[in-house]
């Protein structure tokens, strides 16, 4: 099998310069992209970064949701404790265990 080495060109690089990425450029034959940080995303204008709401992404916390710049913050409603950053227990605490259902 041949590798075709003439579709990469050396011109990603420019486009990036032309780009302004807020955070870093991928460069690539097609005349490469911006991208952001882990937590971020590129915003409409193709070049800055914006939060990503990672309260969006369904069960990233257990009960209460937080967005934060860059992150997210997880807790629980009065009587549940936090537990691994984002599941929630009930706080029986040697109580009567109650069902909700
Ligand atoms: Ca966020």
């Amino acid at each position: 099998m041949e590798v075709d080495d003439d579709v990469i060109q050396p011109t990603g690089v420019d486009r990036c310069a032309a780009l302004s990425c807020e955070y870093r450029c991928h460069s690539s034959p097609q005349g490469g992209a911006c991208y952001c940080p882990d937590g971020f995303i590129v915003a409409n204008d193709s070049r800055s970064c914006v939060d990503f709401d990672d309260c969006t992404i369904w069960g990233i916390c257990d009960q209460v949701c937080e967005d934060r710049p860059g992150t997210h913050h997880c807790s629980c409603v009065d009587g549940y404790l936090l537990e691994q950053g984002r599941l929630c227990r009930a706080n029986v605490s040697g109580a009567e265990k109650f069902q909700f259902e």
